[in-house]
């Protein structure tokens, strides 16, 4: 299991050392939020910032696309041998195109679904699909708000991508994760836990003893 930490929560005017704080910590991948301000109605980070990130880091990257031209994203970005690159299942595009791209460079391909999305709309992709992200609030934003319920679409991924042959399809867990909610997901079938403002960044905890308490939680 990994921890994947949201970069969009940390001190934006210092992330370089809050990215050798994370490493310190033991960081599984830096969590890259890309908005375009349409697909969601916020904007956060680019592709350049991307490529900076990587000359400073080795840590993989696990890039969320938010953003109603993946492909076009897709493009401007090197994706780097173990790295994520998901995109919305909800648009319309060449998806195998672009797992093929992900998939060349030697990273995993990513399908995020919203919480009204149903798992079905995963079927014609499944094949091409490394990671399913499940989204467990509505996205855009650090510090949303979950979503009643939705914690039960992750044994039913689960359940759905075995039944269907994908048992090696890892399911991440996106938005409002808590160290106790990620230890509920970890024994669901989840895989990969992205952290932010309620597992990583805690008010008036150092962020080393939050991740130890993280790690611990899905360890289990
Ligand atoms: C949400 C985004 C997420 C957030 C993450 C932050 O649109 O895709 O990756 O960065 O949810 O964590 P938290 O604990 O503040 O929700
Ligand atoms: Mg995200």
């Amino acid at each position: 299991r990994k921890i994947s930490v949201s970069l969009m929560c940390a001190d934006l005017l210092n992330l370089e050392s809050e990215i050798k704080l994370l490493e310190k910590s033991g960081v599984d991948y830096l969590h890259m939020d890309i908005t375009d301000g349409h697909l969601v109605p916020n904007l956060t980070f680019g592709p350049d910032f991307v490529t900076a990130m990587h000359r400073v880091s080795n840590t993989p990257t696990d890039t969320h696309l938010m953003v109603k031209d993946p492909a076009l994203i897709l493009s401007k970005l090197k994706i780097r041998k173990g790295d994520i690159l998901s995109v919305h299942v909800e648009l319309d595009c060449n998806f195998a195109a672009m797992s093929k791209t992900v998939r060349d460079a030697g990273g995993k391909f990513g399908l995020a679904i919203n919480p009204e999305t149903p798992i079905e709309a995963l079927e014609p992709w499944l094949a091409i699909t490394d990671v399913v992200i499940l989204m467990l609030v509505r996205p855009g934003f650090a510090g949303g708000k979950l979503i009643d319920g939705i914690l039960d679409k992750v044994p039913q991924t689960r359940a759905y991508l075995d039944a269907r042959g994908h048992a090696n399809t890892l399911i991440s867990v996106d938005g409002s994760v808590s160290t106790e909610r990620a230890r509920l997901m970890a024994g669901m079938g989840a895989n990969i836990f992205v952290g932010g403002t309620t597992a990583v960044y805690r008010p008036g905890q150092p962020l080393e003893q939050s991740m130890r308490e993280f790690r611990a939680a899905i360890s289990e």
